[in-house]
C-alpha cells in the first residue's frame, strides 16, 4: 500500500496544468534509493524517490516519497520561492508510522507575526484552514521552537483512521495547494533591497532549522547510512545554502 502515491500524482498533475514547470536537477544517486531492513520474514524493502521542479517564482519544488510497507509511508513535499519574492512556503509533512499517521500542512510564513504579512498570506486562507479542522482537528504535542515557522493557518493532526488521510487530509492537501498557486500566480518580484535582505535571512532561518532539525535523520541513517542522509538533507532537501554558495553573487 503507498497511501500517499495519490497525493504526489495529483499534486505533480496540477502543478503541470497551473505552472510552467522545468525540471531542477537532483544530485546523482538521490533519485531513487533502496534498502532492505529487517530479518527473515520481517525483512522490508524501504524506497525512498525524490522529484524535483522549478519555475521563474519557485526556485525548488521538490519531493521526498518513502515508501516502506503498512506501517512506514511519508511524503514530504515542500515549495521554496525564489528569494526575490515574500511567498510563503508550501510544506507538507504526510507521515505514516508504526505509532499512527502525523500530518503537518501550512504555507509556512517568512514573517509569521508581521500584520501586514499575515493579512497577504493567512487570512485568505483561514477560511479553507477552519472547514478542514473540523474533521482534522489540533495533533497535540508541537515542538516549541518549530512554532515560529509555522502560519495560524497550520494544519497539524494525527488521524487515528487510514481513511482520514485518504478523505480529508487529501482534500485539505489539495485545497492548500491549490490557494498557494493562487498566491503564486498573483506574486510580484520584490524590488525593495531592505526587504530583499530580510527575504533572504529569513529563508536561511528556515532552511537551517529544517537541515538541522530534519526528524527524518534517524529514520534515513537507519536505513542508508550517514553519509548518504547529510548528503541527501544538505545537498538536496534543504540545499539552498549550497545553492548560495555556488553562485556568483
Ligand atoms: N520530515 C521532513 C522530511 C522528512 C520528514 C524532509 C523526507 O522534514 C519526515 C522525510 N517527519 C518525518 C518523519 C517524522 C516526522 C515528524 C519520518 C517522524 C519522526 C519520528 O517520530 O521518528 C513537521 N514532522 C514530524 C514532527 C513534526 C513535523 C512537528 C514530529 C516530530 C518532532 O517532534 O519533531 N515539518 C515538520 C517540522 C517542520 C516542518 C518539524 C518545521 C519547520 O515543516
Amino acid at each position: 500500500m503507498t497511501l500517499y502515491q495519490p497525493f504526489l500524482d495529483y499534486a505533480i498533475a496540477l502543478l503541470q496544468e497551473r505552472l510552467n514547470l522545468q525540471p531542477y536537477a537532483i544530485p546523482q544517486g538521490f533519485e531513487s534509493k533502496q534498502a532492505t531492513v529487517g530479518k527473515g520474514k520481517h525483512h522490508q524493502e524501504v524506497l525512498t524517490t525524490s522529484y524535483a521542479y522549478q519555475t521563474t517564482k519557485l526556485r525548488q519544488i521538490r519531493a521526498a516519497h518513502v515508501q516502506g510497507g503498512n506501517s512506514l509511508q511519508v511524503l514530504n513535499f515542500v515549495i521554496f520561492p525564489h528569494l526575490n519574492y515574500d511567498l510563503p512556503f508550501f510544506g507538507a509533512d504526510l507521515v505514516t508510522l508504526p505509532g499512527g499517521h502525523l500530518i503537518a500542512l501550512d504555507m509556512q510564513p517568512l514573517f509569521r507575526d508581521d500584520l501586514g504579512y499575515q493579512a497577504k498570506y493567512t487570512q485568505p486562507i483561514l477560511a479553507t484552514f477552519h472547514a478542514h479542522q473540523q474533521h482534522l482537528p489540533w495533533g497535540g504535542d508541537f515542538p516549541e521552537e518549530a512554532q515560529p515557522f509555522f502560519s495560524p493557518a497550520f494544519l497539524w493532526t494525527r488521524p487515528q483512521e487510514t481513511e482520514v488521510v485518504e478523505t480529508h487530509v487529501f482534500a485539505a492537501f489539495i485545497d492548500y495547494l491549490q490557494a498557494y498557486l493562487d498566491f503564486v500566480d498573483q506574486a510580484q518580484p520584490i524590488t525593495d533591497s531592505k526587504y530583499l535582505a530580510d527575504i533572504e535571512q529569513a529563508q536561511l532561518r528556515y532552511l537551517r532549522y529544517r537541515a538541522e532539525k530534519d526528524p527524518a535523520r534517524g529514520m534515513f541513517t537507519r536505513f542508508y547510512g550517514a553519509e548518504w542522509t547529510e548528503e541527501y538533507i544538505h545537498g538536496f532537501l534543504f540545499d539552498l545554502e549550497r545553492k548560495l554558495a555556488s553562485a556568483i553573487r
